[in-house]
């Protein structure tokens, strides 16, 4: 979705009570059409849904578009809430004015323009789903994903797919890591014969979830089975994810029926970290925490110094080289 060209708060610091008393109602971003974002009322929240689904209003950002959420980040993303104001003669449509304070934010960095590319934002908890095989399971992958969750304040839950096909060794072994060493939670499902999806569903009760990961680790067809109806179009492995298309405005927000939200995102190619500085890298990884005080040079980026703690635990084998190595790529990519 364009948004560049929205002129943004600066111009209006004159007057901005003014110009958001244009608005009439609250809403919350769930979604994008034809270049319109797809604006739910806040009274949509209140109430059980049996629809998954409430009705929606189609609106365009403003001419100028208030923030209170940085200049650096998207100007607007599903989760959002934001203050409309109607449209003379259809009250089907909006001109959305302002965009509340962001709680919470799943980001990356924008891979066509300098910007932080807020994927879904005011949500709870993240299923980082990733499949055990087809796609190959990245543990590199699954450690961006997780210092992004962090950094955003998101509760990750990773997510474990198609184990109803055979999973191999080294997966076997990360599965115990992540869940067992490192403590998190972990869901292991198949969206084909139904494993796990009653577990899935029970977390994401009452909360409002997003589901991000590669193209084709089954996304759609997770929360499709947490519905247990088709939502969103599963596609088909064999073909190929059209390039260059790696917006977040298709992005969908979905009610469950007694309460919480799921939202569904589109295959990223890339999932690079933004807003992080490479030595601050270290503290997203705890299995380096009991570590670190011990090394001899503080502060350290367990990279190069001598007498590191951190590269030693790696050497006896307490922490897995996969992981340091994980931890040296993306530092790498910090610094460039
Ligand atoms: N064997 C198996 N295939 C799955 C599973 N979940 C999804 N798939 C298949 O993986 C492909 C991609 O699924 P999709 O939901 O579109 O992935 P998305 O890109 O992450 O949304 C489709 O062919 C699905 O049928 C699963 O649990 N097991
Ligand atoms: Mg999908
Ligand atoms: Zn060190």
């Amino acid at each position: 979705m364009e948004e560049r060209s929205i002129a943004r708060s600066s111009q209006l610091k004159k007057d901005p009570e003014k110009h958001r008393a244009r608005a009439t109602f609250v809403g919350r971003i769930v979604g994008v059409a034809s270049s319109l974002w797809l604006v739910e009322e806040e009274r949509a929240y209140s109430q059980p849904h049996s629809e998954p689904f409430a009705p929606t209003h189609e609106c365009i950002a403003g001419g100028v578009v208030t923030t209170d959420n940085a200049e650096s980040e998207s100007l607007l993303a599903v989760g959002d809430w934001v203050e409309v104001a109607p449209t003379p003669d259809d009250e089907r449509r909006g001109v959305i004015v302002h965009v509340r304070q962001r709680q919470t934010k799943l980001f990356r960095r924008s891979p066509t323009e300098r910007l932080v590319q807020v994927l879904a934002a005011n949500v709870d908890r993240a299923f980082l789903v990733h499949s055990v095989t087809l796609p190959h399971f990245s543990r590199r992958l699954l450690d961006r994903h997780l210092v992004a969750a962090e950094q955003g304040g998101v509760e990750p839950i990773v997510v474990f797919n198609k184990i109803d096909l055979p999973i191999p060794h080294q997966v076997e072994d990360a599965i115990a890591y992540y869940r067992d060493r490192l403590g998190l939670r972990a869901c292991l499902t198949s969206a084909i014969n139904g494993d796990g999806i009653a577990e899935l569903r029970t977390l994401a009760e009452g909360a409002t979830c997003v589901f991000v990961g590669a193209s084709g680790v089954g996304k759609s067809a997770l929360i499709n089975a947490c519905f247990g109806i088709s939502l969103q179009k599963v596609r088909t492995i064999s073909r190929k994810y059209e390039r260059g298309r790696h917006t977040t405005t298709n992005a969908r927000l979905f009610h469950l029926p007694r309460s919480g939200q799921l939202i569904d995102t589109p295959g990223l190619r890339e999932f690079a970290l933004a807003d992080l500085p490479p030595e601050e890298l270290a503290f997203y990884f705890h299995d380096f925490d009991p570590y670190y005080p011990h090394c001899k040079y503080l502060p350290c980026t367990h990279t190069h110094e001598p007498e590191c703690a951190v590269r030693a635990a790696v050497e006896r084998g307490e922490i897995p080289y996969e992981r340091y190595d994980s931890y040296l790529l993306i530092f790498d990519s910090l610094q460039q």
